[in-house]
């Protein structure tokens, strides 16, 4: 069962077994279900003075799936204005990717900073 097929859940009544408790009054108590969707993470690129372009542009290929255009575009937004969303996630989809380019950076011992937070 997914978060949406709840919507679909017919009303919920009083009617029910005879029992000590409150007996059937015939009454339609009609309830919905609450249906959260389950809250999405924005995963940020930081800027540092260090890190070289192509590294971050391989970075962006490589774990967030985009295109050379693509990630040199996102790079230059990261370099020029500090900060830039690179995808947004589930919680456990954000802290992997977050993850992977920490690991990443640090294994290449570059200085680059990844971090999520809830949208
Ligand atoms: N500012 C870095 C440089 O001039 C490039 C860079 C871009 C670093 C994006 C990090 O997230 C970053 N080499």
């Amino acid at each position: 069962m997914t978060h949406l097929s709840a919507t679909i859940e017919p009303p919920r009544t009083m009617a029910g077994p005879p029992s000590k408790e409150g007996n059937d009054t015939g009454v339609v108590v009609e309830t919905r279900a609450k249906t959260k969707r389950p809250p999405l993470y924005k995963v940020l690129l930081l800027n540092d003075d260090y890190t070289p372009m192509e590294f971050v542009v391989h970075v962006l290929e490589r774990f967030f799936g985009m295109t050379h255009a693509q990630a040199f575009e996102i790079m230059l937004t990261v370099h020029k204005k500090g900060v830039a969303v690179v995808g947004v996630f589930s919680h456990e989809i954000a802290e992997t990717k977050v993850g992977q380019v920490m690991d990443f950076a640090r294994r290449h011992q570059h200085p680059l900073q990844c971090t999520m937070e809830k949208e």
